[in-house]
């Protein structure tokens, strides 16, 4: 086989190539176009994949080798022109491809086609992808493109508060030094900071774009003003060139209160002058924005976290979310540019109980009839960016009620890829199952007249279909360490990955996306990848079992995040386990039905009735809806109380498996690997238990009950 790309060079999207150089040593490279990076991954994947040398032309002549790969879009190559009808490509849009075998005389060779190079480098991927997992790559006749516009990743660069993160920000959930991207001149990356290219930067890049990730904000949304200062715009420029050719695009997170920063200065406001609908707010933020746009040309706007966790907002100014929002986008909106508004707000004076906060805020803004009589105040280029819980990245949670709620409002979903409440970098938790089913989750949403949607589910709702949304986003929650893995643990970056493929298709089966990442990343031994597999498919409902079974949420220690501590109050009610856990001698679970909160009037009538009743509501659901009695029949015939602790033993016997079933795999994974995991997997197997045994000795204290004798079925 050969690889020919012809033309690679034509396009170069760099802007500050003056500036922009790789660290000395690197092994990746800095390419200027997107047909670049394909050449150099099939250039790179082939050699490895066939263990030999392929040979690369960018200039075939006639006739094409037999059983070349052709990449390129129909304005680089004659031959992608030739081979792919502009009616077949046509379909697949910006930023899809088409994969086909073509057949000449008696040979033939692959066709890797976009409309754009972006489309042709994912398309490399895919093709890649197809040859990693041995799948057959003749007869090949595919097209592809996203379902969804923006997929992208909120990078949280520096979370203090969790386990292995020092002061001085280094450290991060994945327990490594630092952040991903070097924009300090200080700390331990002194002297390698932007517009120094480290490799790791081209590593992330080939990652993202290999998945079908196209968008990065890159710091944390708890934000920094410095990422505004034009000395760190200078560096993100750097950042933006080296992302470009891979189809990634960089974002920031901002403070609502940044234009009174005195390091802005003399172009600093006064706090009376941030009025969402004056000029001297508006214009602030168009003149940093525009700034950014001078150095990064693509640049996709801002993340807002406001009025959230003591971060400022318009309501610190007499406004809601809405006047903020759009005096951003406002500011945005003639450059083209984007608002991701997050609406994780939880005021306690807004009621009791803090799942229903972010609706009774939002949802009025959404209904309001505007003076050209259509409904709906937010703008049309914000997004309301809503995590997929009401609560806060618990291993399951019912879906955020806002999800169909918010018809007239663009809605971006926020998924966690990064493990802050579901193990962290120990434990071995793969996230796809929880994706698929939040995003399979039926909303049962109804129109104006109260018939239900013919699409529905809370995916129909984010690619827009349900109800008729043209720009859509989804988001991912990361932690880009420097680990050469980027995530910590091994397994964590199944997460990332199932998270890219899953925003681009989120019809896409969580198994079968396990099933190519395993190939691609330990074996494609049928036995070792299957056991692997299986490990990682039953993972989430493992952990789902010894830490938030029946619905029971956030019995996690203050702050860490990791541990339980059931029993703990901690400063205020809604950061403390007892007010979710409700103890007590009747039983355990937070009443959110009718009698209760009644969060369940918050859903689409189908679910509010659904869940509003314990009998119907769904098992795996029942403590976020229903205080439930200890006696509680449930439907295998067991008690509640015997029903709770067979989860927490199911649970714990699975990771017991899973540290077993990787011992298995010794023979056939490198050495260094399999340590790494096996010691993870040690140090998870005792942390279930510790769960497990922690809240089953609190909550038999109020239960009163003995210790069930059957602990439920063995994994
Ligand atoms: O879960 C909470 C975290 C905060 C985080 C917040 C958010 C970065 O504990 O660390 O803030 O969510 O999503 O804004």
């Amino acid at each position: 086989t050969s690889i020919v790309v012809e033309n690679a060079g034509q396009n170069p999207v760099h802007r500050h190539t003056r500036n922009l150089r790789m660290e000395p040593g690197a092994r990746e490279k800095l390419v200027a176009t997107s047909l670049e990076a394909a050449r150099d991954e099939l250039d790179r994947g082939l050699d490895g994949l066939l263990d030999r040398d392929v040979p690369v032309t960018e200039r075939p002549g006639e006739p094409v080798p037999d059983g070349a790969v052709v990449v390129g879009t129909p304005g680089s190559s004659p031959l992608v022109r030739e081979s792919v009808p502009a009616a077949d490509l046509a379909g697949v849009g910006e930023e899809g491809y088409v994969v086909r075998s073509v057949t000449r005389g008696e040979g033939g060779y692959t066709v890797v086609a976009g409309n754009t190079e972006v489309g042709a480098l994912y398309g490399t991927y895919a093709f890649l992808r197809l040859v990693q997992t041995r799948k057959p790559v003749t007869d090949l006749d595919i097209s592809e493109s996203p379902k969804i516009r923006n997929r992208h990743l909120n990078n949280w660069e520096t979370v203090r508060l969790y386990a292995g993160n020092n002061a001085d920000g280094t450290g991060g959930l994945n327990g490594e030094n630092g952040s991903v991207f070097n924009f300090a001149a200080t700390g331990p990356s002194a002297g390698r900071n932007l517009p120094v290219v480290l490799d790791r930067y081209i590593v992330v890049a080939r990652a993202l774009a290999s998945t079908g990730i196209n968008g990065i904000t890159v710091n944390l949304v708890n934000a920094d003003n410095v990422y505004l200062t034009d000395a760190y715009i200078e560096q993100e420029a750097a950042l933006a060139d080296a992302l470009r050719p891979y189809g990634v695009t960089i974002a920031l997170s901002i403070n609502y209160t940044a234009p009174t920063d005195p390091r802005f200065a003399p172009d600093t406001l006064t706090e009376a002058q941030l009025d969402p609908y004056g000029d001297a707010f508006r214009g602030w933020w168009n003149r940093r924005a525009r700034t950014i746009q001078q150095a990064v040309p693509d640049f996709t706007g801002f993340t807002v976290k406001a009025n959230s966790e003591g971060q400022p907002g318009p309501q610190d100014f007499g406004y809601d979310h809405g006047d903020g929002a759009n005096g951003i986008g406002a500011a945005l909106e003639p450059l083209g540019m984007t608002v991701y508004w997050r609406t994780f707000v939880y005021d306690a004076d807004v009621d009791s109980d803090r799942l229903k906060r972010a609706y009774l805020e939002f949802g009025p803004i959404d209904d309001e009839v505007q003076e050209d009589g259509s409904e709906g105040r937010v703008a049309e280029n914000v997004f309301l960016q809503t995590k997929n819980g009401p609560l806060d990245f618990q291993a399951r949670e019912p879906v955020h009620p806002m999800f169909g709620r918010m018809e007239n409002t663009n809605q971006a979903l926020e998924l966690q890829i990064t493990q802050e409440y579901t193990g962290q970098n120990t434990m071995l938790a793969y996230l796809g199952p929880m994706w698929q089913e939040v995003l399979r989750t039926d909303t049962y949403a109804t129109d104006e007249d109260g018939g239900l949607l013919e699409h529905r589910r809370v995916g129909d709702i984010v690619d827009g279909t349900a109800q008729g949304h043209p720009d859509t986003a989804i988001v991912g929650v990361a932690n880009l360490g420097n680990a050469a893995n980027l995530t910590g643990h091994h397994f964590s970056q199944a997460n990332l990955y199932a998270f890219g493929r899953m925003a681009w298709d989120w019809t896409q089966d969580s198994g079968r996306l396990a099933d190519d990442w395993v190939r691609m990343t330990w074996s494609n031994e049928g036995p070792v990848a299957d056991t692997v597999v299986r490990m990682m498919t039953g993972s989430w409902e493992a952990l789902a079992g010894y830490q938030t079974p029946l619905g029971i949420g956030h019995q996690f220690a203050a702050d860490v995040h990791y541990d339980p501590y059931p029993s703990q109050w901690f400063v205020r009610d809604d950061w403390s386990p007892v007010y979710y856990n409700r103890a007590d001698s009747a039983g355990l679970g937070y009443d959110r039905s009718p009698t209760g909160s009644n969060l369940a009037a918050q859903y689409f009538p189908v679910l509010r009735e659904r869940y509003s009743d314990i009998r119907t509501t769904p098992e795996d659901l029942l403590m976020w809806f229903h205080h439930v009695p200890w006696g509680h029949r449930m439907e295998s015939g067991r008690t509640f109380w015997e029903e709770l602790v067979g989860r927490y033993q199911t649970g714990v016997q699975y990771v017991t498996w899973m540290r077993e079933a990787w011992d298995s795999l010794e023979p056939s994974i490198g050495a260094r690997r399999f340590a790494e995991v096996r010691e993870k997997l040690a140090a998870h197997e005792a942390d279930a238990r510790n769960w497990r045994d922690t809240c089953v000795d609190y909550w038999r204290e109020f239960s009163g009950r003995p210790m069930p004798v059957d602990q439920g079925p063995a994994s």
